[in-house]
């Protein structure tokens, strides 16, 4: 049994989606980022963390990594070249798609008022079209970005689609649309996305 430390708003929902993938069982803690609880288990107090056996691992694509590895499933093989684009396309997913939507979410509640910008939503728009324009570039014949099999920067890149529309930032039409209409479609995010929302209502 594992525990996802985090608020289900928060990115312990990439942990609970890859939890509901490989059908593992988990508990949720919903500490909200900052409180003491999460500053247990992560002391930047950010979130998620998850316990496993004693163990805390943080960081949501640390995580997922890892269960994928300890589960052998939604990932390739360490040392191979599958694995070496499928952890290209998760650095991809933190490095240019999750990057312009954290940097406006920064500037439009978490930072200290006079740290703000104004007008950099439109950067990051700017940010993230770029990206979306660089995946459609890398991805291939699909169905997923290292192919045939789901891995965990499809999980990753779908988590970043869902914070996206969230904030009116337009995703692409074409392949990519589809692509991420395919990842969002899963059985395993729904039930994840259920879950959180009991969580919440029992809190
Ligand atoms: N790279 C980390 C980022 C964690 C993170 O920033 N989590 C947010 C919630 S989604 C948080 O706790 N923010 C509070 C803060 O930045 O102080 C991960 O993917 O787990």
């Amino acid at each position: 049994m594992y525990t996802v430390i985090g608020h289900p708003a928060s990115r312990a929902s990439r942990v609970t989606w890859m939890l509901e993938e490989l059908g593992a069982d988990y508990e949720i803690n919903p500490a909200s980022p900052g409180s003491d609880e999460m500053k247990k288990a992560n002391p930047t107090g950010k979130a998620p963390a998850l316990l496993d056996a004693g163990a805390v691992i943080i960081d949501s694509a640390a995580i997922c990594q890892y269960l994928a590895d300890k589960h052998g499933a939604l990932t390739h093989k360490a040392g191979t070249v599958e694995r070496g684009h499928q952890d290209s396309f998760t650095f991809f997913a933190m490095d240019d798609m999750e990057y312009p939507l954290w940097t406006e979410a920064k500037h439009r509640f978490l930072l200290p008022e006079e740290l703000r910008a104004p007008n950099i939503k439109e950067a990051c728009r700017y940010e993230f079209g770029k990206a979306m324009q660089a995946l459609e570039e890398r991805f291939g014949d699909g169905p997923f970005v290292t192919g045939d099999q789901f891995t965990v920067p499809d999980l990753l890149l779908g988590h970043c689609a869902v914070w996206a529309s969230s904030i009116g930032f337009e995703l692409p039409g074409g392949k990519v649309g589809d692509y991420f209409e395919r990842v969002l479609a899963r059985p395993a995010l729904a039930r994840a996305q259920e879950r959180g929302k009991e969580v919440l209502e029992a809190a």
